[in-house]
């Protein structure tokens, strides 16, 4: 590779140094014959792009995710055709519903034979189809001159509109195809112009609601000072459950969950809704909905313009980034909106009565997370699973930052905890990571103990054994009559399991013990740790999340 512009370079290394060129300093990725050429690129731009090498595809594109979502910034995959891309689908998938960017990297069979169906190696049928169902952006690369173009046309629109993954392909026999190739410079994100007619209307709404409320989703996690700021001036509480949680610091009285949001969702006169899709209070899915009248105005604020109608005319729609638009709002509003005295001591006391009331409901699991949040520095990120304590997690673990609560979102799909979490550690060294598991996720992506030790990532990742698809276990108990099939689980030792991939690994059996085992993990930066909760089972929080319709409609 070279400065000189009109030097000839390989298709893969021009696509390395587009990657470089957008600041993607690392490519989790697992090689393999389709893709040699792109490795061999790779070889010889260490000293600008670092290649994570994982143990199945499926890790290198949550480590992809999991880099994206600690950053907020673009993260590279790198997968073999067929099964590699399958492989890795779960990930894109959970991508695309997080609205992570996530470049996907895939080998294809030799160009003149894409449709030809004579059986290359990892052939898959209309590859380029199933790509275009996995993500909105993708492309085909054919020769070193198109790489750059394809490569920054993919990463302005992993940057424009609904955010979220891209795919770049490249045959086997192209890859190393040698070519000039003029480097091209990032293409600025496409933003639409901040309708300020919408902007007045909004702050009209808002200025003069009596009982207004803000919901914050994934879309809001960078708009933290902004969503802060006008929670305090219009005294707004701020319902952040999965991907919203951190927006608004749980330190503050006006920072709230499902549970109290419910209560006060039969007074909501207007909304607020930054860049979430309402799931918990839109008639669109099973559990729920809350409700929506004619009595509550809903202002929506999002990057995809289909959004905000997709199930109900909101009553003002902002399309576009959610911080500058905010601010806009911010810089209007006091034309709009009195002095409103504080809640501080209202808001206290709810948040009181159901602090309790959750760690009554769900002791066992309030009892770990407390551990958990009693060691975890501010700054430190928590990465979800699909667990009872990861459901108790949503309600009430304290978050104190953007982006520091990582949970999947609408996917909720079991198992892309532990790699989504080591990607993160890996992209943020500056912060402890933990990773919470149950017994059944973790071993979805524990192989990836193997990368963690090999790239000397300090991921903490904490695994919580019931023997037991636990959730699964509970339905068939409370729904079934107790007719339990295939939610029993057969385990490994997990001290001894994580210790043979040399990991730190130790049990932890009292909420004390967690909190002692944590601070040992704490303090190692270049090993990864494994600490073993064995569990019972736990109280269902299923009550506190599927709440009852309260406004009729
Ligand atoms: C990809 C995927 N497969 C299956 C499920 C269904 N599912 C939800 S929770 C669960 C059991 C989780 O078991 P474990 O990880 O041990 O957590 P526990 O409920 O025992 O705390 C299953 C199978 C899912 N959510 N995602
Ligand atoms: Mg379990």
């Amino acid at each position: 590779m070279t400065d000189d512009p009109q030097q000839q370079m390989t298709t893969g290394e021009a696509v390395v140094a587009s990657l470089a060129a957008h600041g993607v300093d690392t490519v989790y990725a697992l090689p393999g014959v389709q893709n040699d050429h792109l490795f061999d690129a790779l070889y010889r731009a260490q000293n600008q792009v670092r290649t994570v090498h994982t143990r199945h595809e499926q890790g290198a594109a949550y480590m992809a995710l999991g880099a994206a979502l600690a950053t907020g910034k673009p993260q590279a995959c790198a997968v073999v055709p067929g099964p590699g891309l399958l492989n890795s689908a779960a990930a894109l998938l959970t991508a695309y519903s997080m609205n992570a960017p996530v470049l996907a990297l895939v080998g294809e069979i030799p160009e003149r034979d894409i449709g030809r169906r004579l059986g290359h190696l990892h052939e898959l049928r209309d590859q380029a189809g199933v790509l275009a169902r996995l993500v909105d952006h993708a492309a085909h690369i054919r020769a070193p001159d198109e790489a750059s173009r394809l490569v920054a046309q993919a990463m302005r629109a992993m940057r424009s509109g609904r955010r979220g993954p891209a795919a770049l392909e490249c045959a086997i026999d192209l890859w190393g195809k040698a070519g000039a190739a003029a480097p091209q410079p990032p293409l600025a994100a496409e933003e639409p112009a901040i309708d300020e007619d919408a902007i007045r209307a909004a702050a009209k709404r808002l200025g003069a609601a009596k009982h207004p409320m803000i919901i914050c989703g994934g879309g809001a996690q960078d708009a933290s000072a902004e969503v802060t700021a006008l929670s305090a001036m219009l005294q707004a509480p701020v319902l952040g459950y999965r991907r919203g949680r951190g927006v608004l610091d749980s330190r503050d009285p006006l920072s709230i969950t499902l549970p109290l949001a419910h209560e006060l969702w039969a007074k909501t006169d207007v909304v607020l809704a930054v860049g979430t899709r309402m799931l918990a209070q839109q008639p669109r899915i099973f559990d729920g909905p809350w409700g929506l009248d004619d009595d509550i105005a809903v202002i929506r604020i999002d990057s995809d313009p289909a959004e905000p109608a997709r199930v109900r005319a909101p009553a003002v729609a902002l399309v576009g980034d959610a911080a500058p638009i905010l601010r806009r709002l911010i810089d209007v509003l006091p034309g709009h909106n009195s002095t409103r005295s504080s809640r501080a001591s209202e808001m206290t006391l709810r948040q009181g009565a159901w602090r309790e009331r959750l760690a009554d409901a769900l002791a066992p699991q309030a009892a770990w997370l407390d551990a958990l949040r009693a060691e975890l520095p501010e700054d430190g990120i928590y990465v979800d699973e699909v667990t009872q304590i990861g459901f108790a997690a949503r309600l009430l673990f304290p978050v104190y930052r953007p982006r520091t609560f990582l949970s999947p979102g609408y996917q909720d799909n079991l198992g892309w905890g532990f790699a989504t979490a080591l990607g993160a550690q890996h992209a943020r060294p500056d912060v402890p990571v933990v990773s919470i598991n149950g017994d059944g996720g973790f071993l979805f992506t524990a192989n990836e103990l193997a990368t963690a030790v090999r790239h000397r990532i300090p991921l903490i990742a904490i695994v919580f054994n019931d023997g037991a698809f636990g959730n699964v276990r509970r339905i068939q108990e409370d729904q079934f009559d107790g007719r339990l099939i295939a939610s029993d689980l057969a385990n490994p030792d997990f001290v001894r399991f994580g210790r043979s991939f040399g990991a730190a690994a130790e049990r932890a059996k009292t909420p004390r013990a967690l909190r002692a085992a944590l601070r040992r993990a704490l303090q190692r930066r270049d090993m990864p740790s494994l600490i073993e909760v064995p569990v019972g089972p736990m109280p269902s929080p299923w009550s506190f999340i599927m709440l009852p319709n309260v406004r009729g409609s």
